[in-house]
């Protein structure tokens, strides 16, 4: 069987479900993880934590793309143990040696419909944090819906 072209969508750095998300994705023979993009608050160092377990798997070609750290609704909590870069703040298990890891250029919102544009009907995309990445690339370029096979989601802030 051919494998499932898959773009993980995640808010990896606050708790162990997404990291283990990602290792089964990144892992499991039934799927082709054609790239990672990270989205709310820190996006950025989500994305070099992202880098960071690839070098550490030996994998250095799939994308890692940030995307959009805002929800569009929703506003974000803070608590008093956040630690902020830049007005952002850092996920819990982020450690600032992880920006020496390499991300993309471009944005998980380019990189979403530049896949759905390549992979026509085939790919299908996991979101497991807030949906704001899918909601934007579908507002930008709408003529991809079609191009999705599906959206397979464990969410729900837009
Ligand atoms: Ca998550």
């Amino acid at each position: 069987m051919k494998p499932i072209k898959l773009i993980l969508d995640t808010d990896i750095g606050d708790d162990i479900d997404d990291a283990f998300a990602l290792a089964f994705a990144l892992n499991h023979e039934a799927l082709d993880l054609v790239g990672v993009t990270t989205v709310f608050k820190h996006t950025q160092a989500r994305a070099h934590q992202v880098s960071k377990y690839f070098d550490t798997m030996g994998v250095h070609h799939i994308p890692v793309c940030a995307g959009i750290g805002k929800p569009f609704k929703q506003p974000i909590q803070y608590f008093e143990k956040d630690r902020v870069q830049n007005g952002v703040v850092l996920p819990p298990q982020y450690e600032p040696a992880y920006e020496a890891y390499p991300i993309s250029n471009e944005s998980a919102i380019d990189f979403i419909i530049r896949q759905a544009e390549i992979f026509k009907g085939e790919l299908v995309i996991v979101p497991i944090g807030p949906l704001t990445n899918i909601a934007q690339a579908l507002l930008k370029a709408p003529h991809i819906k079609p191009y999705i096979q599906k959206i397979v989601l464990m969410g729900g802030v837009v």
